[in-house]
């Protein structure tokens, strides 16, 4: 948005948890949505995502590199059509540490070059798409997860480790901006309680929201 009243700057929401306001430029964030509307085709394409409970989760989802289910990761879609997950690419893993390193000022581990984000989880949210608080916890690895959001603007809880509830801090995340945690913050539930439908910049030609996590496996 121009002509902000207050700026928005980089934020350090909990130790470990930084928002870094507008990291995607224009021209950045419509090649991502290509790539993501090229990954959202079948086979192995954008899916609803089913839960042990009998419910289906709003957002829904299509992942790089290893095919995350309620609550662990294949190699193939094992709740959908069977396909092998898409590959993860390495320039997506180049952004990746990236972002860490602009977000944290370090590393994602001490020897970065060992860093291989290796999973990309996409999800997409319409208007009246919600994701309850969780943590990402099915991944081996405590290496950074990278938030990275294109379109509509959300609200983004960011919590704590031990419990779903407050103590949490509301980050208002729109299109172009990352939100990197690690470190203390790694296990931190986290959710994202509301998307505000229209405020997309008309530019992206996108309605709606996505989001892509980066994450490393450790598998
Ligand atoms: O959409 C978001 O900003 C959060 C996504 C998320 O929490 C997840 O993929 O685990």
């Amino acid at each position: 948005m121009d002509a902000e009243l207050f700026p928005r700057g980089r934020t350090e929401v909990a130790p470990g948890a930084v928002h870094v306001p507008d990291w995607l430029d224009p021209g950045r964030q419509r090649e991502l949505l290509a790539a993501c509307r090229a990954w959202a085709r079948p086979p192995a394409g954008l899916r609803t995502v089913r839960t042990p409970g009998g419910g289906t989760m709003t957002a829904r989802q299509v992942c790089l590199g290893w095919h995350w289910y309620p609550y662990a990761y294949a190699r193939t879609v094992v709740d959908g059509d069977g396909a092998p997950v898409k590959p993860f690419p390495g320039w997506l893993g180049d952004l990746g540490r990236r972002a860490v390193r602009d977000a944290l000022g370090q590393p994602a581990t001490p020897d970065e070059g060992e860093t291989h984000y290796d999973i990309a989880l996409i999800n997409f949210y319409d208007a009246d798409a919600r994701m309850g608080m969780h943590r990402d916890s099915d991944e081996k690895s405590d290496a950074p997860v990278v938030s990275l959001s294109l379109g509509d603007t959300c609200v983004f809880r960011f919590g704590n480790p031990e419990t779903r509830t407050r103590p949490y801090t509301d980050v208002e995340l729109r299109s172009g901006d990352l939100f990197v945690f690690g470190g203390p913050a790694r296990l931190a539930y986290h959710g994202v309680p509301k998307v505000q439908p229209g405020t997309a910049p008309p530019e992206l030609g996108l309605t709606g929201r996505l989001n892509i996590t980066l994450r490393v496996s450790g598998l």
